[in-house]
């Protein structure tokens, strides 16, 4: 009998747990080897109560990131590189070329004189232009020289080239959502024989055939903008006017988001993009939601309180507030904020989220 109690002790006893732990173990142990895995082990950390994230907040300050980028100008072309561009990279996650989880960043030179020849590729790209005048992209066929503060939209697939006949070097922002589209091993891409694409249009097509409150006869049909462009000349007046009204929301400052005219929806399915002009002295209420978002200080000085941290910026700094993260705006000076997240594609998915 002694040995019929030891092989089968009463429930709740050490001996029991003892034993139950080591058949589970050697359970999983088992269904390992069949490629098979315990749910129950790990439902909190995979089905998570609150959104669990990796990135950090952080500025890159356009000191730092401009001396850099001009430096890696004398180490290599534009035709060399492809794209002659540092990436900002979340510190918590180098080598990832990430800045949020879904988004890439990183700074695009292009000298006078230099050619970054044409391709397209699955991941859709925005510019947001930091320094220099007069450089160009062609995009689908239209050429766009920029300026800036505008914001220049690649779709995905939509042939793409950039070219500097200006004396200036022109440095702008690049996002491209290629992490997302990793996510989903969903890449393709494609290099064209000639550097340069051929532009049937003119230059500010899109942005006066479809910008201007008019639609042309015909209908567009694809999910993203028809306009290129999206010149801060004519952005810049609007937030103003609506500081000017009062206008100006608690969290966000006086905002307009970039819309596809012709459906009122983001410009592209997969990255959302606003710009906001702040009054002096403006110290904005807490606001997070679900979309991880970069920043780009285009006038002005301020500072982003994240959590506990503060990211303190002025004029071409790039700074990243990390998803259902709450932050809060404080602007030292009249300014003015771009900024861009995964939010489409978040709400397509029926997953985002905003909060207190
Ligand atoms: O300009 O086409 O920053 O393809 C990364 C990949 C820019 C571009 C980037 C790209 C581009």
């Amino acid at each position: 009998m002694a040995v019929a109690t030891a092989t089968k002790p009463a429930q709740g006893t050490p001996d029991s747990k003892h034993n139950i732990e080591a058949m589970r173990q050697a359970f999983y142990d088992r269904i390992a080897k069949k490629d098979m895995a315990p749910l129950w082990k790990v439902m909190k950390s995979v089905v998570t109560k609150e959104p669990v994230t990796r990135v950090a907040p952080h500025v890159w300050h356009f000191d730092d990131v401009k001396s850099l980028v001009m430096e890696s100008g004398g180490l290599i072309t534009a035709e060399e590189a492809e794209r002659r561009v540092l990436i900002l990279e979340n510190p918590a996650m180098h080598g990832e070329s990430k800045a949020t989880n879904t988004l890439f960043a990183g700074v695009q030179m292009i000298m006078p004189g230099e050619v970054a020849p044409a391709h397209r590729h699955a991941s859709s790209a925005i510019r947001f232009v930091l320094d220099g005048k007069g450089a160009y992209t062609s995009v689908d066929g239209e050429k766009s020289f920029m300026s800036p503060g505008d914001f220049v939209i690649t779709a995905n697939w939509a042939p793409h080239d950039h070219g500097n006949t200006s004396d200036v070097p022109m440095l702008w922002l690049d996002v491209l959502d290629f992490p997302a589209v990793n996510f989903y091993e969903a890449s393709f891409a494609e290099h064209f024989d000639a550097p340069t694409q051929s532009t049937t249009r003119e230059d500010g097509d899109s942005l006066s055939f479809y910008g201007s409150g008019v639609l042309p006869d015909g209908s567009w049909t694809k999910n993203y903008t028809p306009v290129i462009n999206y010149t801060y000349e004519r952005t810049r007046p609007i937030v103003e006017r609506m500081l000017k009204a009062g206008d100006v929301d608690k969290r966000h400052g006086a905002r307009v988001h970039y819309a596809n005219p012709v459906t009122g929806g983001p410009v592209l399915p997969t990255m959302g993009a606003w710009l906001a002009m702040f009054p002096k002295g403006f110290s904005g209420e807490p606001y997070r939601s679900t979309d991880g978002t970069i920043f780009v200080c285009v006038e002005g000085q301020g500072t982003t309180t994240v959590g506990d941290k503060e990211l303190h910026w002025g004029p071409n700094d790039v700074f990243v507030v990390p998803p259902w993260k709450h932050y809060a705006h404080k602007a030292a000076e009249q300014s003015v904020l771009f900024s861009i997240s995964d939010r489409p594609a978040q709400k397509a998915l029926g997953i985002w989220r905003e909060g207190k």
